[in-house]
């Protein structure tokens, strides 16, 4: 499937192009940060970026003996068989003795490894030691019920330590998790866990979120009438709300806790078992099972961290994104523990009780790193510059933003209201595919230009293609490819392979398409434009349109629906979707709501739509094509430019125009 051509969607979610990054103000790291730095200049920059493009064997090998604990070692670094990778082959390890038993017997044994700060503001610590202890207990728990090696955990969990140890321990017995983000809906639980036919599923009672409890038990019981392969469930109580619990399947995590062993002695794995199974969007209907596996994955996660948030041991890390999410995996647990650095992990919302609870909650606990969204970003600057001022944020060292491109506007806001013009910010470029980070400064080298990514990460090699595979001038729009494997490179899509290979590697035989364009400027820094495929960023999240025209169509009055993205000042973009009804249903403001409720129904409350439109008929080409690219134009408010000569009927669009 090719994606459409590009210009009609590069200017949608263009933030980069305005009078403030004209300016090309760029801010270098300051002397005292890099002398502290991982890595402090740019001449070592350039030099490790050339070895590990142009020698990536001696380069990832050096790495991956440096950065990771073996068992046995590898004895091949990498082979490509496109689209198929594998990487550090012969080698053994474990990844959950990588994140926690290393530190043991060292000066972290007794740190925190993780701060733990609940929405209704209950405090926890657990040291690296503590938290042995848990995982090992779960590793026992989960092998005593049955969970081996390969079979699948779907985690449905609110951000609470349970969760990490949840997935430490699966990775500790070599089982693979499959997180899903607390905001879906049973139905798309229920997607999830037949796709990949998990046998166990971790949830709560409920999570806080915005100070009501967010029922996660009920929500999971509802999918479970249609899960033939779960056999057991294991329950956090969090909330204390009342919750069933079902006879030979359901059972209290206080309850399996009790009375286990403390020490679990992890066994070593394949360097390419698998790790986890992550679902994401993509341009149809179904998500596609993204297939992270050990070896590769943790050396991408850890080394990224480890440069590019220049962890240190003392340092107290803040990331606010969801563990259901990649963001969550790779920068809330593997890549932070496997560095031995302290974890703050919050719980809700960043404005409950008040919108200042992020900058209350750095001053208090001291944290010194901060790695958020663009639109957390825009909201905080909404919020008014007031909530920042009343806190103290002199802990913090380093910013970080991520999910979708920042503003040249909130870029600075961000540097002079939360980093006071002394922490330098990374705004970091990856994706689920990509495992870790792929592009990003490097804070004691790299520059800083708001609005741009700057420059690749080791091993990273992009181009810019036309719609044709070849290459574009500097500073022409074009498709980001990425044009040799990296170590977190995903395997494959669970369970389809040919869509694998269809998705990533058949636009632009021989190279990873990553859905995105980009331009390089002349001073040779990475401008990210946004997808040019039909996913949209909606507050971050990643939202195929094609997965929300699929629900709205299991909806009794809707005929045809399309979805498209208008540009949102705080949501990055909107979701806005075009409806037509069947005969015998009329078009009222009730069915505008039933139609958001439904589509929260069968995805989440994430993929509700903001705006419902009713039409009479959509634009279509002559072959019945629906022309998003219309839809999209009216959504925004804009004149209807471009080609229409494809359009079967115009006065469709001028209908659609007139109403709404
Ligand atoms: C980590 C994550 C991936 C998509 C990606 C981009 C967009 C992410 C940035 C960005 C501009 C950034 N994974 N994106 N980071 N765009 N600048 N720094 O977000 O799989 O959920 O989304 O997000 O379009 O393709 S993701």
């Amino acid at each position: 499937m090719r994606t459409p051509t590009l210009k009609p969607h590069l200017n949608v979610s263009d933030q980069t192009n305005t009078s403030v990054s004209r300016k090309k103000r760029s801010f270098k790291p300051s002397a005292e940060f890099q002398r502290q730095a991982n890595l402090g200049s740019m001449a070592s920059y350039k030099k490790l970026h050339a070895e590990s493009v142009n020698s990536p064997d001696t380069f990832w090998k050096r790495m991956a003996n440096e950065h990771l604990v073996w068992r046995k070692p590898f004895t091949k670094v990498c082979t490509w068989k496109e689209p198929h990778a594998k990487w550090f082959t012969g080698g053994r390890l474990n990844v959950s003795e990588n994140c926690i038993d290393r530190h043991l017997g060292t000066a972290r044994e007794n740190k925190a490894a993780i701060i733990f700060e609940g929405e209704p503001g209950d405090v926890r610590t657990i040291t690296y030691r503590q938290l042995y202890f848990h995982v090992s207990r779960f590793a026992h728990i989960f092998e005593n019920m049955g969970v081996g090696p390969g079979d699948r955990v779907a985690i449905y969990m609110p951000m609470v330590p349970e969760a990490v140890i949840a997935m430490l321990a699966c990775a500790r017995i070599g089982a693979v998790h499959t997180v899903i983000f607390g905001g879906f809906s049973s139905e798309a639980i229920k997607d999830r866990i037949n796709d990949c036919k998990a046998k166990l599923v971790i949830t709560a009672d409920g999570g806080w979120r915005r100070g009501k409890v967010v029922e996660l038990k009920s929500t999971v019981d509802r999918a479970l009438a249609g899960t033939p392969s779960v056999q057991s469930v294991i329950v956090l109580k969090r909330t204390g709300n009342p919750v069933t619990m079902q006879e030979g399947r359901d059972i209290w995590w206080h309850d399996a806790w009790k009375g286990g062993p403390n020490h679990h002695k992890a066994k070593a794995f394949d360097s390419e078992h698998p790790l986890f199974i992550l679902y994401t969007s993509g341009s149809t209907g179904k998500p596609k099972g993204v297939l992270h596996t050990s070896a590769g994955y943790l050396l991408g996660a850890k080394l990224t961290s480890h440069y590019v948030f220049d962890l240190k041991d003392t340092d107290r890390y803040f990331c606010s994104a969801d563990i259901g999410w990649i963001t969550g995996h790779s920068y809330v647990v593997y890549g932070i523990l496997s560095n031995g650095a302290t974890l703050f992990l919050y719980e809700g919302a960043p404005n409950q009780p008040e919108p200042d609870r992020f900058w209350e909650m750095i001053d208090r606990h001291g944290l010194t790193i901060l790695y958020t969204a663009p639109t957390a970003i825009r909201a905080f600057m909404r919020w008014g510059d007031n909530y920042v001022l009343k806190h103290n944020l002199d802990s913090l060292r380093l910013l970080g933003s991520v999910g979708e491109p920042i503003s040249p506007e909130a870029w600075l806001w961000y540097h002079k209201m939360i980093g006071k013009g002394r922490c330098p910010i990374v705004d970091t470029w990856w994706q689920t595919e990509t495992g870790s980070i792929m592009i990003s400064p490097m804070p004691g080298a790299t520059p800083c230009v708001p609005g741009t990514a700057t420059l690749p990460f080791f091993g990273v090699s992009p181009k810019f293609v036309d719609d044709k595979g070849k290459e574009v001038p500097r500073g022409t729009d074009g498709k980001m490819v990425i044009t040799k494997p990296w170590p977190s490179m995903l395997r494959t899509l669970w369970g389809d392979d040919e869509r694998f290979k269809q998705t990533y590697f058949s636009e632009f035989p021989g190279w990873y398409f990553t859905g995105d364009g980009a331009r390089q400027d002349k001073d040779g820094n990475f401008w990210i434009i946004g997808r040019v495929d039909d996913v949209l960023n909606v507050s971050g999240h990643r939202i195929g349109t094609a997965e929300v025209e699929g629900a709205l169509a299991t909806h009794p009055a809707v005929a045809e629906a399309a979805a498209v993205g208008r540009p949102d000042d705080l949501k990055g973009q909107a979701l806005v979707v075009f409806v037509t009804l069947k005969t015998g249903h009329a078009a009222t403001p009730e069915l505008k709501e039933a139609l958001r409720a439904h589509v929260g129904k069968e995805i989440g409350a994430i993929a509700k739509p903001d705006q419902v439109r009713f039409a009479a008929a959509l634009p279509k080409t002559r072959s019945g094509k629906i022309m998003r690219r219309i839809l999209k134009q009216i959504a925004s408010g804009g004149e209807v430019k471009g080609d229409t000569s494809t359009l079967e009927d115009f006065s469709v669009v001028a209908a659609l125009q007139a109403e709404d």
